[in-house]
């Protein structure tokens, strides 16, 4: 069993990533770690350590003191926050992934798994089906970080051999944790206000079509990308992975058929420009045909799923 540490483990998906890897390989072996105790059943659900990303002799201390053979860093600024902050964005995510980066280059780990997002795209890439090849001009901050990360990441593997595995997640939803901060949050908000209040004023205009994914599928590509062996791993800077894409008013009409009267009403802000400049759909057969992705989840699976969930949350 690899001994693992999770940078990040209270965020989005950090908090679910914790819960499976501890499922998989043993509650001892998976070091959640993040800034602050932000999220109390990762905190008691096994070993924690309090780290700041941003401390390469913090994160050194702890991948010897745990034996850590793998880490999984999934501490970021998101691309709503990252506009608000860009000289902490771009510090965060890219400092961060230079310290992982480092402990592989002096074999001091073995495997790292680092999140990239369909935000390395921008408004020049093709927007339906982008190629995981293809014109890459990030209008973000968030973007532009997660660009030079994918080239870091690469670099890394071609000139150390660092073995370095990464994902372009899409936008996620998840019933069990807040987002954080990002474009495509709306998706998980409009669920709760639409039990909550049976109506939803959504930051994203009618028709703006984006890449999304169920969260269960998110985990399961991040698991299943980092025990691939390592010759079926293909790209090293990041690969294109997707399930759905939607816009808000389609998210609406399938909720619809689960709380009927359900309304949506549109109060687009700079939040926008964003959506704008990101894929509507992407073309994910490198990771199908290398390590075996697939997906599990469309949107009507998902908004079933999802509604169950916060229903009985809420009982
Ligand atoms: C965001 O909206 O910033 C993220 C992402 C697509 O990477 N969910």
């Amino acid at each position: 069993m690899p001994k693992i540490l999770i940078i990040g483990a209270c965020g989005q998906i950090g908090t679910e990533l914790t819960q499976k890897l501890r499922s998989i390989y043993g509650t001892d072996n998976v070091i959640a770690s993040d800034i602050r105790k932000l999220n109390t059943d990762v905190v008691n659900s096994g070993p924690f350590e309090v780290v700041n990303a941003l401390d390469f002799n913090q994160i050194e201390h702890l991948v010897e003191k745990h034996h850590i053979e793998e880490v999984y860093l999934m501490a970021a600024l998101l691309s709503a926050t990252a506009e608000k902050n860009p000289a902490f964005a771009w510090d965060l995510n890219m400092n961060s992934l230079f310290h992982v980066l480092n402990l592989g280059k002096a074999k001091k780990i073995r495997k790292i798994f680092w999140p990239s997002s369909i935000a390395v795209f921008g408004p020049t890439t093709p927007k339906e089906n982008t190629p995981q090849y293809t014109i890459m001009e990030p209008s973000t901050v968030y973007g532009v970080s997660k660009q030079a990360g994918e080239r870091w990441c690469e670099y890394y593997h071609n000139i150390y051999g660092v073995d370095v595995r990464s994902i372009r997640y899409p936008g996620l939803i998840s019933w069990s944790t807040p987002p954080g901060g990002g474009t495509t949050d709306y998706a998980v908000d409009i669920y709760h206000k639409a039990l909550s209040d049976k109506k939803y004023e959504c930051f994203l205009k009618e028709g703006t079509r984006m890449p999304m994914m169920y969260m269960d599928d998110a985990i399961n590509a991040t698991v299943s990308i980092m025990k691939a062996p390592a010759e079926q791993i293909k790209i090293h800077s990041s690969y294109n992975l997707a399930a759905m894409s939607f816009a808000p008013e389609e998210v609406a009409d399938e909720i619809r058929k689960h709380v009927p009267g359900f309304e949506i009403t549109y109060a687009p802000d700079f939040r926008q420009k964003i959506a704008d400049s990101w894929p509507a759909s992407i073309d994910d057969s490198r990771a199908r045909e290398d390590w075996g992705w697939s997906h599990q989840f469309d949107l009507a699976s998902m908004t079933k799923d999802m509604l169950e969930h916060l229903a009985a949350d809420l009982k």
